[in-house]
């Protein structure tokens, strides 16, 4: 049986790629070559052995962005393990379900959550925890760097895991995604070809690492086309304006689109030397991609994914990237709509995970009886196969390409003295997509909107907080009981666009 691990090929890769710079910063003060990636994610592999991760431990990394954290993902792979990113936004409350859930045998933190991580990992019964910070220094930095920079890759077949990533649900209880090497090589290897990224290639990469957009989409296919990335710890329009014409390729969510084009440096000719802009993770206005074509020259190409499916559609290279459609079904991905159109899209091909951890009644439900993953996004599909998302089956909020799950939030806020009942919904909002709310009807006395924010932040990730927050007597509700959110839409829709 050959060695399904991906990570081999990444090897490949990087082997034929040898000095070119593999990722540097835009001033070239960091700067770390394909050779350098090589023996640096070894040192890293046989560190985290040393730390005792086995074939198929989960391994839970909550870091801030840094190169050091792109050789640990790229270590965990190569030792078999299985990559389990956080938000470095996650509270403690939020962490303790995370690491009961995975059971990972090691925890990478920042120094400055080293304490309570250890504190939280012990009620698990985990007691591996190591750190490493935002300049890439910490515990397992300084343990890796005495390893031995040659590690043989850990043999895997394409059914094994490779990450484990979680995803709230409808319920309030996030799942954890159970993501194979086969998904993650297929689909991988579909982007870089219909997207025709090069070694001559230079990605601008500003997402976050702990999501699927950043980490699978834009590392996995720089990984497996030798092209070099120009490394940004967070979006920052300016510095991505100025490095831009050392640039060929960028990735990111319509929020960094909005952003760009709300700058009034960012011109056509700043874009002149890219060769393609990708729009994903939450609906791209058709507003913003005309917008950008008048600007610039440049259609960006949107395309949809999942955290459950990696990437599921996209415009094409060649040809009309039309606003407001996701595109076509990826080669060997199939995509339908039974019933109805408007209607429920659903997805099957080799990008489709395994299920969801320790959850066999929930990946059940999840899947139709023939194999499709029902994404609960709702929309239509052309004569020609052209998919356009029309909404959403699942109460679901995008704010610049995080998730939040009103049920998650409306839990905390329920339990919290003195309020009645909530409703959590997403309006528009000018940058974030779409903004959260929440409407609440208190008992007694109405309580100051700050401290009520201040409290949920407390116990939940600020990018879920409400960014307002309204009391009214009473939730319109239906005949059913049943609480009108789209009403509630309706009523806020204003509120972010005074
Ligand atoms: C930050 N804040 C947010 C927020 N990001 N609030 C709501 N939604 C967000 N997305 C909070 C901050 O904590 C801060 O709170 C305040 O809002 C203003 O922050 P900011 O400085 O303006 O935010 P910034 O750090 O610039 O971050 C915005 C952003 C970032 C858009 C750059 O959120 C981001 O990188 N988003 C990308 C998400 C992503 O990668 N998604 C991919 C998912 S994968 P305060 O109170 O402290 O001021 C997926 C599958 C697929 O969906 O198809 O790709
Ligand atoms: P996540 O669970 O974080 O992976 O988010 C996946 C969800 O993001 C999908 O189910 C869609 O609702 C949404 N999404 C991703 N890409 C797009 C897109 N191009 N347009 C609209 N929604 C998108």
């Amino acid at each position: 049986m050959p060695n399904e691990n991906l990570y081999l090929q990444f090897e490949q890769c990087f082997r034929a790629a040898g000095g070119r710079a593999a990722i540097r910063t835009a001033d070239g003060a960091m700067r770390l070559s394909f050779a350098e990636l090589l023996s640096g994610v070894s040192r890293y592999a046989n560190a985290l052995a040393a730390l005792g991760v086995e074939p198929g431990d989960r391994v839970t990394v909550q870091v801030e962005k840094s190169i050091a954290g792109v050789l640990l993902y790229l270590a965990v792979m190569k030792a078999g393990g299985v990559y389990q990113p956080l938000n470095t936004a996650y509270t403690d409350a939020e962490l303790d379900y995370f690491l009961g859930d995975a059971a990972p045998k090691l925890i990478v933190c920042d120094p400055a959550r080293q304490k309570a991580m250890r504190e939280l990992g012990n009620r698990h019964g985990i007691f591996a925890v190591v750190n490493l910070d935002a300049a890439g220094e910490g515990s397992l930095a300084a343990m890796a760097a005495q390893m031995d920079d040659r590690h043989d890759t850990v043999e895997r077949k394409a059914d094994d895991l490779a990450g484990l990533l979680y995803t709230s649900g409808t319920t309030g209880r996030s799942k954890g995604a159970m993501i194979t090497h086969g998904n993650l090589a297929s689909n991988a290897a579909t982007l870089v070809k219909l997207w025709q990224i090069t070694s001559h290639d230079v990605l601008l990469h500003a997402l976050p690492v702990f999501h699927v957009h950043g980490l699978y989409v834009a590392l996995n296919t720089a990984f497996l086309s030798g092209a070099e990335m120009i490394w940004f710890d967070r979006f920052d329009a300016a510095s991505l304006i100025a490095a831009m014409p050392q640039a060929t390729l960028m990735m990111g969510v319509p929020t960094f689109y909005t952003r760009l084009l709300a700058a009034e440096d960012f011109t056509a000719e700043t874009a002149r030397g890219m060769r393609l802009f990708i729009s994903g993770s939450a609906p791209l206005l058709a507003e913003t991609h005309e917008t950008f074509r008048t600007r610039t020259g440049h259609a960006i190409l949107e395309r949809y994914g999942m955290t459950e499916t990696g990437m599921i559609t996209s415009n094409p290279y060649e040809g009309e990237r039309v606003p407001g459609s996701v595109g076509f079904a990826l080669p060997g991905v199939s995509v339908r709509i039974t019933g109805d159109q408007p209607g429920v899209i659903e997805v099957k091909g080799p990008n489709v995970f395994k299920g969801y951890w320790r959850m066999p009644e929930k990946t059940q439900e999840d899947f139709t009886a023939d194999g499709y993953f029902i994404t609960g996004d709702v929309g239509t599909i052309d004569s020609q196969g052209r998919v356009s998302i029309v909404g959403r089956a699942k109460d679901l909020i995008i704010s610049g390409g995080f998730n939040v799950y009103p049920k998650e939030v409306e839990d905390v806020l329920d339990r919290m003295e003195g309020i009645g009942e909530s409703a959590v919904v997403g309006v528009p909002h000018p940058d974030f997509g779409e903004g959260v709310i929440a409407v609440i009807t208190v008992r007694g006395r109405i309580p100051h909107e700050q401290d009520v924010i201040s409290s949920l932040s407390e116990r939940l990730a600020k990018f879920k907080v409400p960014k307002r927050i309204f009391v009214v007597d009473e939730l319109p509700r239906n005949a059913m009981g049943k609480v009108q959110k789209a009403e509630l839409r309706r009523l806020y829709a204003a509120v972010f666009l005074k």
